[in-house]
């Protein structure tokens, strides 16, 4: 049961879709100190959710800040990520979810001093609350999800592998990376262009000089199998003859300073103006300008810097003095303070500072990309972005940004990916290999292992950091054999991501919600749910060849190696698995059947249907389409029978 209070005037956020009846009496929590909400927890009760923090799957012990932010340095202690995710679940003594539907500061601290207490911390007194009681935690997530609206769905190459740099500076460049794969037998369905593809970082432009015959150089992609996803910066550069610029201008479409004109910030173009998504009008009309990308023959794209990042702003040089606020944990960023000297027009004619709707910025550019695509396009469309906000899961999926090539970073993406599920965000993923620093061969492999299982499995580094291609490493063998256990599980990984969209449930889930009995299984957070099939027990640690796996039930235990896969029935309890970097375990629940598909270069080659079923199951629910149309149901799904004689 779902129920919601309201608290003054909230700014509409379109995180709920839902009529939610309205409720007058706030059980579980002590509302004290303005609109601090405080509830005592029990000494074992774990606290779920949260989607983008940093810190494990059980946020207990932890103070998170929901105040976007781009912040390369993803430290344990960094209290905020790119996205504000604010929902949470407790889950033990007293067993509720709360959803704290606002777009300013909120400050979530899960008994971080050990005294027990949680509190959350909203900065405005305008918000909507909602409180979700069910059996027990999962049950809890998937009402939650049931009132956020269906999750984005992504055409079948999205779930294909990606590679990407920042850096790839000419179209001759990017060839040689598609020429590399293909030559290594690597298998690949896109491409990244990062800045360097546009004119002088200007949204909607191609260099011509670095990339000639843009339309004619995607066409040829597409026939290898490779789709080009282009990046798109939310900040406008300010130059006459930008059509972009003076339309924005000349409609209003822009964020205000505090004289009413049109806000300037610097950032990768040079001086900006930052489009006010909160518009509806501006919204339509930028979505529409991806018209001149979908012309091109592109249909997949990933939105950055939409925090917004800022490097300097009219008010503030960039090298301007950190103001008084820093070194108060709560303001851990000077562009706190830039937040505060824009300002966007809400639909309902008021006027805000976008510090006051800041988490939504990132969202709503979403919106506008998404909604211009659906409109755009006769098929799905690719779409991820940097910032989010609870409800852009409906329009696109997001990258959890700039982490490093660091064993710390593998293990907060294996903590991430259920937490996003708990918010919606089911397609999403890390820089595989990791986006700062240098890449080991041997990171790289574990990592790959980890996001075959993840819906956005894209290879991302920085300029200045060691190449990370896969070709680039020795024995290119062993990448080829991680990356094609992805695409053989693709019959399985498309069809659980689908039926977990269309039932708006999780894709990804801790152990403890399969097994909210098993009090061990409740601690693990090292290992994942992927479907309603699927164990993983990663490697996330150097200079091992094996780890200890905990199996709640006796299952399959599926060793998948350059041979194929290779099956053993394996009791519950502790027991060691040894993974040599070449190989990937992972798990089939009792009476569970996975299907999986031929090896493939691309998507494009795979015939979903043609099957092998692993697993002890009996009967698997298949769901199969062209991978893209746009008319998703339940009813594409097929019923996958073993044969008694097999089984
Ligand atoms: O200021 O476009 O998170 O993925 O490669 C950095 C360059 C801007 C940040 C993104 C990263 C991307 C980079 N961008």
């Amino acid at each position: 049961m779902v129920t919601q209070y309201l608290f003054g005037v909230p700014v509409e956020t379109f995180a709920v879709t839902a009529e939610v009846p309205k409720g007058t009496e706030l059980p579980y929590f002590s509302q004290e100190k303005g609109m601090t909400f405080t509830c005592a927890l029990g000494a074992e009760d774990i606290v779920y959710g949260l989607g983008e923090t940093m810190r494990g799957i059980n946020k207990r012990g932890g103070r998170y800040i929901s105040f976007n932010y781009d912040d390369h340095n993803h430290r344990d202690d960094m209290p905020s990520m790119y996205g504000a995710h604010n929902f949470i679940v407790v889950d033990g003594e007293q067993t509720f979810g709360a959803f704290f539907d606002t777009p300013a500061k909120v400050v979530f601290d899960v008994d971080s001093d050990g005294s027990g207490q949680l509190s959350v911390a909203c900065e405005s007194s305008d918000l909507r609350l909602y409180i979700v009681e069910g059996r027990g935690a999962y049950d809890i997530v998937r009402q939650f999800l049931g009132i956020i609206g269906r999750s984005f769905l992504p055409p079948l190459w999205a779930f294909g592998y990606g590679q990407s740099r920042w850096g790839y500076k000419t179209a001759r460049e990017v060839s040689r990376v598609a020429d590399k794969y293909r030559e290594a037998g690597i298998p690949l369905d896109y491409i990244c262009l990062d800045i360097d593809y546009m004119d002088r970082y200007i949204d909607f432009t191609v260099n011509r000089r670095r990339f000639p015959k843009m339309a004619e150089y995607t066409a040829g992609m597409l026939e290898r199998g490779l789709h080009l996803v282009p990046i798109v910066d939310a900040g406008v550069k300010i130059e006459p003859g930008n059509a972009v610029y003076e339309e924005g201008v000349q409609n209003g479409y822009f964020c205000k300073n505090r004289d009413g004109r049109d806000f300037q910030a610097e950032v990768w173009p040079g001086m900006t103006h930052f489009p006010d998504f909160m518009q509806e009008k501006a919204r339509a009309w930028f979505g529409g300008h991806y018209q001149f990308y979908t012309g091109l023959g592109l249909e997949g794209f990933w939105n950055d810097m939409n925090e917004p990042a800022i490097f300097s702003t009219e008010y503030r040089k960039k090298d301007a003095p950190p103001d008084a606020d820093r070194g108060d944990p709560d303001q851990p960023d000077r562009h706190i303070a830039d937040f505060k000297d824009f300002f966007h027009r809400l639909d309902d004619g008021r006027h805000i500072s976008n510090y006051k709707v800041h988490n939504l910025y990132g969202a709503m550019m979403t919106r506008a990309s998404g909604e211009g695509l659906s409109k755009l396009l006769d098929r799905r469309y690719l779409l991820f972005s940097r910032s989010s906000y609870i409800g852009a899961h409906r329009y696109g999926g997001i990258w959890t940004g700039d982490n490093a090539s660091t064993w710390k970073m593998l293990r907060q993406n294996v903590y991430h990916m259920p937490s996003l599920n708990m918010c919606g965000f089911l397609y999403s993923g890390a820089d595989t290999g990791g986006f700062g620093g240098n890449a080991s061969r041997e990171l790289l492999l574990r990592w790959l292992a980890v996001s075959v299982f993840t819906p956005l499995m894209r290879n991302h580094s920085a300029i200045g950091t060691r190449k990370q291609e896969c070709y680039r490493f020795r024995n290119t063998e062993d990448f080829k054999t991680i990356i094609s256990l992805r695409y053989r599980l693709l019959p399985y990984l498309y069809s659980e991501y689908m039926k977990a969209a269309l039932r708006q449930d999780m894709l990804i889930r801790p152990l403890a919600f399969d097994y909210p009995d098993d009090k061990k299984a409740r601690e693990i957070e090292d290992q994942l749910m992927i479907g309603e099939s699927i164990m993983i027990a990663p490697i996330l640690e150097p200079g091992v060849k094996g780890r200890i796996v905990y199996l709640p039930e006796p299952m399959t235990e599926v060793r998948y190696n350059r041979e194929g896969f290779t099956c053993m029935d394996v009791g519950a309890g502790e027991r060691t698995a040894m993974a040599p970097l070449n190989t990937v375990v992972f798990y089939i629940r009792q009476g569970r059947l996975v299907p999986v598909g031929e090896p493939v270069s691309n998507t494009a080659e795979m015939d979903l249907l043609d099957v092998e079923l692993l697993g002890s199951g009996t009967v698997y629910e298949q769901y199969v389409d062209d991978g893209y149309t746009k008319a998703c149901s339940l009813e594409r799904c097929v019923l996958q029978r073993r044969e008694q004689a097999e089984g």
